[in-house]
């Protein structure tokens, strides 16, 4: 599989409203798409980073720099068995798992189609539909959140995640549980908590939640096995997760019982799938997170999400809810549940026209060609 030309297009898209997490606010979604021409065909990737770098480091401008300057250089022109091989060919380079995610999901994609193949099956994915939860973000009063809720549980998600960040979590949960019962609830702090606030978090026990997710900082793990000691409310882990070792130490450590995967965080579909066997082999069950993708980057999400391991609702909602254009067609949610794509590749149909409109910068690079630069 050989690389001769890519696109490497930064997106504008409009989002319905912020969104807003305990880390930072998203105005609007700026994305970095990636088209791959090999001998064997097009592909696309979705880049999972946000504009800013405040959910990790990475951030979509310093993503499209590593990927012209260094990742690129490492496979165009280069002769690879198949996807399966990006990640060893970019393995000198240090970290930037998103960038590297994003590469291997469009060569995924250009691999599969040419042979007929969803990314569904290819990953082994084991049923058809997979159950969708919606996240909420962080709202600015009490109304405004339960009409949040109240909308995603008239659209039929079957699950709902709440942001949360220090000082409001209880009159948040406690807001929602009193308006909408026994609905399946979880909450997700993206790290804004220290180990100082467990008396707090304890607290949230009393609301029967499916999870606590990284209630502290990404690197502590002994903290978050003392909130796991303590409260009864499973600890997930999301941002501590960057590969199946961290994945087999935090379990290890006792610092997680349940694990949110993202292709993005960990450097791709095929790693994400590595997590997912060794959680399986373990016991800790899997569900897969989201990152505000279009309706491509859900497509390959579902895939993910229709593994044997992945037994929760994942952060699957129809891309509508966050974005005011999709880049393509809607996928049909049924009673709560969404189908898992069969077409070959990451199996949906992209609108050129849509990307083209929404594209605000587009690089082409090619071996043959120095660098073009295109309004
Ligand atoms: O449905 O894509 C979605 C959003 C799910 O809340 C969600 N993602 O940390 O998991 C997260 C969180 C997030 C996304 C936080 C983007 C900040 C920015």
């Amino acid at each position: 599989m050989r690389l001769e030309r890519v696109e490497l297009r930064r997106l504008r898209l409009p989002l319905v409203a912020p969104f807003r997490a305990a880390t930072g606010a998203q105005a609007d979604r700026d994305l970095l798409l990636v088209r791959v021409t090999t001998d064997l065909g097009e592909g696309w990737g979705e880049c999972a980073a946000l504009g800013e770098p405040t959910y990790t480091s990475e951030y979509t401008e310093g993503v499209r720099h590593v990927i012209r300057a260094h990742l690129l250089p490492r496979l165009l022109g280069r002769e690879l068995r198949g996807a399966d091989e990006v990640a060893e060919a970019l393995r000198s380079i240090r970290g930037h798992p998103m960038a590297k995610a994003c590469l291997e999901m469009a060569f995924l994609d250009a691999e599969l189609r040419a042979r007929g193949e969803s990314l569904a099956r290819h990953l082994g994915a084991v049923r058809p539909t997979v159950e969708c939860g919606a996240a909420v973000g962080l709202q600015d009063s009490v109304d405004h959140l339960l009409e949040a809720c109240a909308r995603a549980l008239e659209a039929g998600y079957r699950r709902l995640k709440l942001k949360i960040e220090p000082g409001r979590e209880l009159e948040t949960v406690r807001a929602v549980r009193e308006c909408f019962g026994p609905v399946p609830l979880q909450v997700d702090a993206n790290g804004a908590y220290e180990l100082e606030d467990l008396d707090r978090l304890a607290r949230l026990d009393e609301f029967d939640l499916l999870m606590i997710e990284q209630p502290l900082a990404e690197d502590d793990l002994r903290g978050h096995a003392e909130l796991a000691r303590r409260l009864r409310t499973p600890i997930c882990l999301d941002e501590s997760i960057t590969s199946p070792r961290m994945a087999a130490a935090a379990i290890a450590a006792g610092a997680c019982s349940i694990i949110n995967l993202k292709a993005g965080r960990v450097g791709g579909y095929l790693e994400a799938r590595r997590i997912h066997d060794l959680c399986r082999a373990q016991g800790v069950p899997v569900w897969v997170g989201g990152m505000l993708e279009t309706g491509l980057g859900r497509a390959a999400n579902l895939a993910l999400a229709a593994l044997p391991g992945c037994t929760l609702p994942g952060d699957l909602s129809a891309p509508d809810r966050y974005l005011a254009r999709d880049l393509v067609d809607p996928l049909p949610m049924q009673d709560g549940r969404l189908p898992v794509p069969t077409q070959a590749g990451v199996g949906v149909s992209v609108h050129e026209e849509a990307v083209r409109e929404l594209t605000v910068d587009l690089e082409v690079v090619a071996p043959e060609r120095p660098m073009l630069r295109r309004p």
